[in-house]
């Protein structure tokens, strides 16, 4: 079954710009991955299509309303396919490799909410939400970037969206580790040069090589991720 994402966003062309430029344009006309964008402001019902307003017991900002949310999720659900829903929110639980696998896993469509704003009126968490979910200890303004992150993140782990299928096997965190350096032609290039055993024809000595180097720059850049990785 292909991976279906469902996005809901009051700004359907970041996410529609990014799908058809990107190498997911492949993924998405080959049906590997199936995305459907919502605009919020279709499931309004008031003649001003509002999302958002004031806060209730005051302070800056607006608050985005619950009933375009709840209503553009029974409009989705009421073809009867399972979903989980996913609030995109700096308070949510930080994303990861991990995650993604996760997401990879589920066989129900991923609802993206995607906020705007200063926040999203809490009754929308209790009524639709099933995972609120941040891309990091940042803030943005809205949910569209960490949605394509998302998208981008759980598709190329889709057998067959990536060129060549060993490319995210081998790679930065599935081992739980950084990845080796990279070279390519030339060998030599203001003089700096190819290590030798890259050019060795070796593959043992390659293989060895390489694991070192990994393990060595996760040491020096991401020791946090050996500590994990020994943890559990
Ligand atoms: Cl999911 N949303 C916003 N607005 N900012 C973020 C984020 C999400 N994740 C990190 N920063």
């Amino acid at each position: 079954m292909a991976l279906g994402f469902d996005v809901i966003t009051i700004f359907p062309q970041i996410i529609h710009a990014y799908l058809k430029l990107s190498i997911l344009k492949k993924a998405t006309e080959g049906n590997l991955i199936d995305v459907k964008v919502y605009n919020l402001r279709d499931y309004t019902t008031d003649k001003h299509r509002m999302v958002d307003d004031y806060p209730y017991g005051g302070g800056p900002g607006m608050v985005m309303k619950v009933e375009p949310f709840y209503n553009a999720y029974n409009s989705l659900v009421s073809d009867g396919v399972d979903r989980f829903v996913v609030l995109l929110t700096p308070q949510g639980k930080t994303f990861n490799q991990e995650m993604a696998l996760e997401f990879r896993e589920r066989n129900e469509r991923i609802v993206l909410l995607c906020g705007r704003y200063e926040g999203i009126d809490e009754r929308v968490k209790e009524l639709i939400v099933d995972e609120e979910v941040s891309i990091g200890d940042y803030v943005l303004t809205g949910g569209e970037l960490p949605a394509l992150v998302i998208i981008d993140t759980v598709s190329r782990l889709m057998p067959d969206v990536l060129g060549d299928n060993e490319s995210s096997v081998d790679e930065t965190f599935s081992m739980g580790l950084l990845e080796y350096p990279q070279y390519t032609r030339p060998p030599e290039f203001m003089g700096l040069k190819v290590p030798d055993v890259l050019l060795s024809g070796n593959h043992n000595l390659i293989r060895q090589w390489r694991m070192k180097e990994a393990v060595r720059r996760t040491l020096k850049r991401r020791p946090d991720l050996l500590y994990k990785k020994t943890n559990n």
